[in-house]
């Protein structure tokens, strides 16, 4: 998978080289390519902000410099009948970026990342890439950042983790919250290692049973106590299919 991020701050992607996503570029599954704006600056100040029409506070993002660096970035990609990229641009107005999103996304071969600063890039922009490409208008959560790259990482590290061979464990993945499968829709309840006494707390017996079946069973029901403490909302809005008699019964 590719991955282009355009910045004013390139510097601010120096984690994408660390961990998971940095291993994932060092064998090859992800090509990222971090670019500053200013690159694609005419002036000799090298602007990419100026004043709101309609006034107000703040700064917005002037179109140009984004154009010719979303033109250029696209027309570095393989030549031929690829799929196009998605452009994913990061906004705190956008749609909840999910884990639901993270796997669509994984599936593209190619993704151009916007992150913007101060009070967001020039509409046209959107407007003008939209006619052409699909652009997805994402926000990672309901609080406001001062920038785009933060969430860039996030989302970054979310869609990394799921391409085929990144994790180490394929089934790493598979009883993440938020996935499919028997756990599907809850949180995930509390893991324990060695040793399996610490300053008095033993670890479950269950989980020492070496029973599988009664293991599984634990940690779903461990699972739905998490969840309905912390995230009621993820229970009410999650499908009745998902529960069984025993799921009601406690
Ligand atoms: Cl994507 N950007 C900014 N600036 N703030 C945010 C966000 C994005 N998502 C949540 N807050």
């Amino acid at each position: 998978m590719r991955l282009d991020v355009v910045t004013i701050f390139p510097e601010y992607l120096e984690p994408l080289g660390v961990s998971l996503v940095g291993k994932a570029r060092a064998a090859g599954l992800l090509d990222v390519r971090v670019h500053d704006l200013r690159g694609w600056t005419r002036d000799r100040h090298h602007t990419v902000d100026d004043t709101p029409y309609g006034g107000g506070p703040g700064m917005v993002m002037k179109p140009e410099p984004w154009g010719e660096a979303l033109d250029s970035v696209l027309g570095s990609g393989p030549s031929g009948a690829q799929e196009p990229p998605v452009l994913v641009v990061p906004t705190p107005s956008g749609r909840a970026f999910t884990q639901e999103v993270a796997h669509e996304l994984a599936a593209k071969p190619w993704l151009i990342f916007t992150p913007a600063r101060y009070e967001g890039i020039d509409r046209r922009v959107v407007d003008d890439y939209g006619e052409r490409f699909d652009v997805r208008e994402l926000s990672i959560g309901d609080y406001v950042l001062a920038g785009g790259e933060a969430p860039v990482l996030v989302m970054v590290e979310a869609i990394a983790r799921l391409l085929p061979g990144v994790l180490g464990n394929a089934e790493s993945h598979r009883d993440d919250s938020f996935a499919p499968g028997p756990m599907a829709g809850l949180l995930e309840g509390p893991v324990y290692t060695k040793p399996p006494e610490w300053r008095g707390r033993s670890v479950p017996e269950v989980l020492v049973s070496g029973h599988h079946g009664r293991i599984a069973r634990w940690r779903r029901d461990e699972a739905l106590r998490r969840t309905s403490g912390t995230r009621p909302d993820l229970i009410e809005g999650g499908d009745p299919a998902a529960f069984d008699k025993h799921d009601r019964a406690t």
